[in-house]
């Protein structure tokens, strides 16, 4: 009984941790909001260009610079940490999203779109943006998926 006690309590603890660190910028998102790829799974292999398919539920999409209330717009991360992971650590949750090869911006509400890639293997994540592009407080982003892009 007394290890039962003691676990349910690190498990507490563990769980307070990783919500105090897991904060974005000041737009308050639908903590239940999900973001997700709906025509990928982790581990496909597909030829390129590559169509990616966002999918989101518990939030809206709006394009960006609109200010409306749980909305967003979508981010695709190609090749690169997982969003928190970065050089800049946590920080950069708090940040609006660079644009770069690594970092695509949907800016005008789009929900999917088509990348070039080269052959071989790239990470994927979606990220959702405020109208600053900054991920929300609690950030929506999805699980990192790894592809194959064949020859
Ligand atoms: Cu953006």
């Amino acid at each position: 009984m007394k290890a039962i006690t003691t676990f349910g309590t690190a498990l507490g603890l563990a769980l307070g941790l990783a919500t105090a660190s897991w904060a974005g910028g000041e737009t308050p998102s639908n903590p239940e909001a999900k973001v997700y790829f709906v025509n990928l799974e982790d581990g496909a292999t597909v030829a390129s260009p590559v169509t990616v398919v966002f999918g989101l539920s518990g939030m809206g999409v709006a394009p960006a610079g609109t200010e409306k209330e749980n909305t967003g717009h979508h981010h695709l991360l190609i090749d690169r940490p997982p969003l928190g992971q970065g050089e800049d650590g946590a920080d950069e949750l708090s940040y609006g999203l660079p644009a770069d090869e690594h970092h695509v911006h949907f800016g005008g509400g789009q929900t999917e779109t088509q990348v070039e890639l080269t052959p071989g293997s790239h990470t994927l994540q979606l990220v959702l943006g405020d109208l600053g592009h900054v991920p929300h407080t609690t950030p929506i982003v999805s699980d990192v998926i790894t592809i194959t892009v064949s020859e």
